[in-house]
């Protein structure tokens, strides 16, 4: 076992040590940013022994290797994550209390990491916890952009989108390894020549522009057990500096054009979830840093090996949705061009070693590329795509003949396009879901005739949560209290928590958890008062809703309930009525209109709502702004009510519904995604679930026969809410400021038909289950048990039984004990 020394005086001393080399400053002198900065160089050397061993300690064991390959790693931030796993979080929190600093001050100084959107990004970072947590070796490997997700600024109710220079003052925990650099090639064309030598053709790529990836290297520290695995992110500088002379050579555009490539093609996470953008330079991101990853895997595995036609035994590449799929050419090129193999012994390899997750049926989702572009920015991948489509194709044919439609739908080229679902699919040997009735809706329908063909390739996976970071790091008070009651082993364990049941009914553990939960609320409160100068009552029922916006997650249906609620209390204003707080939270990308109105509809909502005297602050709408990994922490500690809403098929799974769980919120959802099974493990008393079943949906999707009119004109209420959406009551009197989504439930628009989420349809039966929601919270004891269920019921909701499952059944790893 490698455990680290920890000793409280060395420590301090080594926090002044840095300040006064990095600033040449006295600790009373320092600021908090500088601080920060000396704290965690002075963690960083603590972990660095032992990322070293590890290291060391996985080459001497040959262990077979997992390079989690995903364009997004929504880390958030490093150091009181590092400080729980090294389990010295009390201790450096007292060193630094002695020194007279804060720590949580400190803490708040370190940027959020925001190189992810939403739950796919924090899938990875919550995975590359468990793998170090679980003792697996493993790489993460992803783009070290110099612009993270763009920081939101909530600006007369709008979203503005502010840059978010997240290095500007430097990041403490990488490590600039110019050492491994790699060289990634762009555009040109490939030149055939007999080589005499191998009797083979040799393809060559010339005329091309490349870029110098540079890794990063972030230690990624296991919870107690001295493992440090690594989140490797590439940067990108130009192949050689700006030759003055390159001028007279001629190539003088050629060296501008290399400078602008490396600057650009790391510069800016696209801030889309669920959707794709299509842009040219996100496919030179994808390509840039797969190359670069697939280049250091197998020189690793050289250095220890010289059969690379075993390289499967030792590697495995996990691709994240499609954003990585051009590793499966990208390493039958390298397989084949460099390393030599014949065009089946390169096959077996990558398909034996690439596997693919699925996180979306959202069609806009679904990468395409066309063939232009994709075959003038990568001639030679191009090239090895044609010939794998080529083979398959055949093999359609061959099992289904005559059946053109099978080539239609499951062909890698069709109709100008690389569909690099596709791609992924054939390339891999394990193909999964991330929730079971995700994995279902794959199956039957999504990629029915590929699970038909090759259904020994199909699994699922439920997505899970780390503990050690939204329930220990987010809520201290309450993981206090779990460990009181069922000891301290869920923190590796969580399945453990199902101790608590017996506790459940337990009035003075009740009483224990309310007073947690409103203590939570109360610092959610100041925060709220804050940021957004609004009070409200800790004591009234706090129902969140935080997530990406998006139409499917339906935010819009949630702040079309919040008007229905205040026309019912304005008309009756002494009826019984629980006071609630309604919070929302979440980014729109930028160029998504209908999302950026709902999030100005709720501030607008807000703004006339929290300033009504006549409801006597019973309604409180709150809209938070930039919500991020850190905040979050904050709102999921302090939930009472956990929105999961979306258009049952449309959620792959979500993630935000086990982090509430986790924290004592009771779910009020649809059947979609992990919800599902959230209610499996809760019980269906102890959620709420209300509206149309995915089935239900698929064929309304299908058969059509769904009209949203018919809602309209039967539910007066309803008709009102959205009349108000044109009536300017929500927007100083302009009517045609909602005027769009209001259209967008009502008004089918060419393709797209009205109300395609069934916002309407869903409307009425999401009001019940609200009311019932509150009723349920009027009976405090009875509220409390639930919530404890909730939490005791959530350990299937760890991502280390996600990555056990993975290891297991889709990667192979043994485990690393030091
Ligand atoms: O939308 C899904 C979300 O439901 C899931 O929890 C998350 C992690 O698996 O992935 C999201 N998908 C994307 O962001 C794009 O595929």
């Amino acid at each position: 076992m490698l455990y680290l020394e920890f000793e409280k005086q060395t420590f301090k001393k080594t926090v002044a040590e840095n300040i006064k080399n990095l600033y040449r400053r006295t600790l009373k002198e320092a600021t908090p940013q500088q601080i920060f900065q000396a704290v965690s160089y002075a963690v960083k050397d603590v972990i660095i022994d032992n990322w070293m061993k590890t290291q060391a300690h996985i080459e001497q064991e040959d262990s077979k290797i997992v390079y989690y390959l995903s364009m997004e790693f929504l880390t958030g931030r490093a150091l009181g994550n590092d400080l729980i796993a090294l389990t010295v979080y009390d201790e450096v929190k007292e060193a630094m209390d002695e020194l007279g600093v804060d720590l949580n001050v400190i803490e708040d100084q370190e940027p959020d990491p925001a190189l992810g959107n939403g739950g796919l990004g924090r899938l990875a970072a919550c995975f590359l916890d468990s793998l170090a947590t679980l003792g697996y070796p493993a790489y993460g490997c992803g783009i070290r952009y110099r612009y993270g997700m763009f920081k939101q600024r909530i600006q007369n109710g709008c979203q503005q989108e502010v840059p978010d220079n997240w290095l500007r003052e430097g990041n403490p925990f990488e490590l600039r390894r110019p050492e491994y650099a790699k060289e990634v090639k762009f555009g040109g064309y490939v030149r055939v020549q007999y080589n005499e030598k191998t009797k083979r053709n040799d393809f060559i790529q010339e005329g091309y522009q490349s870029v110098r990836a540079i890794p990063y290297d972030m230690p990624v520290v296991g919870y107690n057990n001295g493992m440090v695995n690594t989140l490797r992110i590439w940067d990108a500088e130009a192949v050689s500096d700006f030759q003055l002379d390159s001028f007279d050579k001629g190539d003088y555009h050629k060296a501008v054009e290399q400078e602008n490539l490396a600057r650009t093609i790391v510069e800016v996470l696209y801030p889309n979830d669920n959707h794709l953008a299509g842009k040219e330079l996100r496919l030179k991101q994808q390509y840039f840093f797969i190359s670069a990853s697939l280049q250091t895997a197998i020189e690793k595995y050289k250095k220890q090996h010289s059969d690379i036609g075993d390289l499967h035994k030792k590697v495995v590449f996990q691709m994240n949705d499609t954003h990585p799929a051009v590793a499966v050419p990208e390493l039958m090129r390298i397989l084949i061009d460099e390393e030599g193999l014949t065009w089946d012994e390169a096959w077996k390899v990558t398909t034996h070693a690439c596997a693919y997750t699925n996180h979306t049926i959202m069609s806009e989702a679904l990468e395409k590329w066309p063939v232009d572009l994709f075959s003038r920015l990568l001639p030679r991948v191009y090239q090895m795509i044609e010939e794998i489509n080529r083979r398959f194709v055949e093999h359609i044919r061959f099992m289904y003949p005559g059946d053109e439609s099978k080539v239609a739908s499951m062909a890698i080229l069709y109709d100008g396009q690389v569909r690099m679902a596709n791609l992924a699919i054939v390339g891999s040997f394990s193909v999964n879901g991330v929730a079971h009735i995700h994995t279902e809706i794959l199956e039957k329908r999504e990629l029915r005739n590929f699970y038909e063909m090759m259904p020994e390739k199909f699994n699922n996976k439920t997505n899970g949560i780390t503990q050690r970071r939204f329930l220990m790091h987010a809520n201290p008070l309450l993981a206090d209290w779990v460990t009181k009651y069922v000891g301290e082993d869920w923190i590796t364990n969580l399945p453990v928590i199902e101790r608590l049941m017996p506790f459940a009914d337990n009035e003075k553990v009740q009483r224990e958890f309310l007073n947690i939960k409103y203590l939570n609320k109360v610092r959610l409160a100041k925060y709220i008062k804050e940021h957004n100068h609004i009070d409200v009552d800790p004591h009234s029922i706090f129902d969140v809703q935080v997530k990406r916006l998006h139409e499917y997650k339906r935010q819009f249906m949630n702040i079309l309930r919040v008007m229905y609620l205040y026309n019912l209390l304005k008309e009756n204003p002494d009826m019984e009525f629980y006071p609630r707080t309604f919070i929302f939270g979440g980014k729109a990308s930028a160029g998504y209109e209908r999302a950026k109105e709902v999030i100005n509809l709720i501030n607008n909502v807000g703004e006339v709502i929290n300033n009504d005297p006549d409801i006597k602050g019973r309604i409180k709408v709150v809209f938070i702004e930039d919500y991020r990994v850190s905040n979050a922490e904050l709102i999921f500690a302090a939930a009472d009510i956990s929105e999961q809403i979306s258009t049952a098929s449309k959620e792959a799974s979500g993630t935000g519904n086990m982090k509430f769980m986790i924290n004592g919120a009771v779910t009020l959802g649809t059947m979609d995604g992990a919800n599902v099974e959230i209610v499996e493990e809760a019980g269906r008393e102890n959620v709420e679930i209300f509206g149309f079943l995915a089935q239900e949906i698929i064929d309304y999707e299908k058969n059509g026969g769904y009209n949203p009119l018919d809602y309209y004109n039967r539910d007066p209420e309803l008709k009102k809410v959205l009349d108000q959406l044109i009536n300017g009551e929500y927007s100083c009197g302009d009517k045609d400021r909602f005027r769009d989504i209001h259209d967008s439930l009502l008004v089918q628009r060419g393709q797209e038909p009205a109300d395609m989420y069934f916002i309407l349809g869903d409307f009425k039966s999401y009001i019940t289950a609200s009311q019932k929601m509150e009723s349920r919270y009027r009976d405090r004891r009875k509220w409390a048990k639930t919530a404890i269920i909730n939490i005791a019921k959530s350990g299937k909701f760890s991502s280390d039984r996600t990555i056990f499952q993975y290891v297991e059944e889709i990667w192979h790893l043994d485990k690393i004990l030091l």
